[in-house]
C-alpha cells in the first residue's frame, strides 16, 4: 500500500513521494508505448491488452474516459481494482476469488514483477498489461490517453471525437501544462504538504489557476476550440473529485467547486456528457482517499457529504455554443 499509518510520516503515491520533504512526482518508470507501428515491441492490437484502473484515481480516470469516448471498450478490456490498497498495493478483491478473471492475478504488482523482477518502485494505476505474457507494458499516465487518440485510431468507434486535434495541439499542451502543475498535481502538493508555508503556497497555486481557468471558461464551453479535447478530460478528473475529497481531505478549501458558478456549470456539463459521469464512482473516490491516506486522516472516517444531487442539475452551458463531439457522436450507453 502507498500510505503511512501515522499522521505526518512518509509515504508514496505512485512514483510520487510525500512526507518530510515536499511532495514530488517523478517520471513513470515503465514508459513503453503501444503504437500503430509497434516500435517499442507493443503493436496496437484488439483484445491483446488489459487496462487496469482504480475508479478512485484521477490519473486512471483519464484513461477510462478516453476509452469510452473513443469506443475502445471492445478492443481494450478493463480491470477495476479495489479502491483500498493493502500492503501489497492494488488488488482485485472486487472479482470472484479475488483474482482478475483475464490476467488470473490477485495483485497488480504481479504484472509489474512479470515485467521486471524485484522492481523497487511503487505500483500504480493506470497500468496497461499485455494479456498473453502477463507483463506490465506501461504505467505512463501522461502518455496513455494521448496514444489512445493518436495510435489506436484504427480501432476507434465510428463517430469517435478527435480529442487531440493536430492544429490545436500546441494550445492544448500549454493549457494542460498549467492545469497539471497547479491543479491536477497541485491538489496533491497541497494535501501532502508537510509544512505550513509549503501548504499555503500549493493551495494558493491551486486557486490562482482555478480562477484563471474559470475566467477562460466564462464565455467558451470547452478549454480549447469548440469541442471536447484531452484538456477537458484532464481538468474534469480533478474537478469531479474537488468537493468530495480535495476540499476537505486535501485542505483545498478556499471555496468549493460548487461555489464557482462557471467551473461548477462546466463540470456538470461534462459530467452529464456520455463518457464522463458514467465513469465516476464517488464511493470508490471517497473511500480511497479518506481510508488509504491515514497519514492525513488517521481515523479513516469517510465523511457523509457532499450531496451529489447537484451534479445532475441543468447547467445551461449549451447556450455558449460548442459542439461536444465535433463532427462525431456521443458514445453509446455504458455496457
Ligand atoms: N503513475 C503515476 C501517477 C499515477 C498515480 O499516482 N496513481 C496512484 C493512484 S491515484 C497510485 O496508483 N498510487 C499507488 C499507490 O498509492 O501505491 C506516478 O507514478 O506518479
Amino acid at each position: 500500500m502507498s500510505d503511512d499509518s501515522t499522521a505526518g510520516s512518509a509515504g508514496t503515491d505512485g512514483n510520487a513521494t510525500y512526507g518530510r520533504k515536499a511532495f514530488s512526482r517523478s517520471k513513470s518508470h515503465f514508459a513503453d508505448r503501444i503504437t500503430a507501428d509497434g516500435r517499442d515491441g507493443w503493436p496496437v492490437e484488439a483484445g491483446r491488452y488489459r487496462l487496469v484502473v482504480s475508479r478512485a484515481c484521477p490519473w486512471a480516470s483519464r484513461a477510462l474516459i478516453a476509452r469510452r469516448l473513443l469506443g475502445l471498450e471492445d478492443a481494450l478490456s478493463l480491470a477495476v481494482t479495489d479502491p483500498i490498497q493493502d500492503d501489497r498495493s492494488w488488488r482485485f478483491t472486487l472479482d470472484p476469488d479475488g483474482r482478475d478473471p483475464v490476467l488470473g492475478i490477485r495483485y497488480l504488482h504481479e504484472a509489474y514483477d512479470a515485467r521486471e523482477k524485484d522492481y523497487p518502485g511503487g505500483v500504480s494505476v493506470p497500468a496497461i498489461v499485455d494479456v498473453p505474457s502477463g507483463q506490465l507494458v506501461t504505467n505512463d499516465y501522461q502518455q496513455i490517453t494521448l496514444d489512445f487518440t493518436t495510435e489506436w485510431s484504427a480501432l476507434h468507434r465510428t463517430g469517435a471525437p478527435d480529442l487531440y486535434p493536430e492544429p490545436l495541439r500546441a494550445e492544448i499542451d500549454e493549457v494542460m501544462d498549467g492545469i497539471y502543475r497547479d491543479v491536477n498535481n497541485g491538489v496533491y502538493r497541497t494535501g501532502f504538504a508537510h509544512e505550513q508555508s509549503e501548504y499555503e503556497r500549493a493551495c494558493h497555486d491551486v486557486f490562482r489557476r482555478l480562477e484563471q481557468v474559470s475566467q477562460r471558461l466564462a464565455d467558451r464551453r470547452y478549454l480549447v476550440g469548440e469541442t471536447i479535447t484531452e484538456a477537458d478530460i484532464r481538468l474534469f478528473t480533478t474537478l469531479v473529485r474537488f468537493d468530495a475529497v480535495y476540499h476537505g481531505h486535501f485542505k483545498c478549501n478556499r471555496y468549493k467547486l460548487s461555489e464557482d458558478p462557471v467551473l461548477w456549470a462546466y463540470a456538470r456539463d461534462l459530467y452529464q456528457t456520455p463518457g464522463f459521469g458514467d465513469t465516476v464512482d464517488f464511493d470508490h473516490i471517497k473511500r480511497h482517499y479518506y481510508q488509504v491516506h491515514t497519514g492525513i486522516n488517521p481515523t479513516g472516517i469517510v465523511p457523509v457529504g457532499p450531496d451529489l444531487q447537484g451534479w445532475l442539475t441543468p447547467h445551461h452551458r449549451e447556450q455558449l455554443g460548442g459542439r461536444p463531439f465535433g463532427d462525431g457522436t456521443p458514445p453509446g450507453a455504458l455496457r
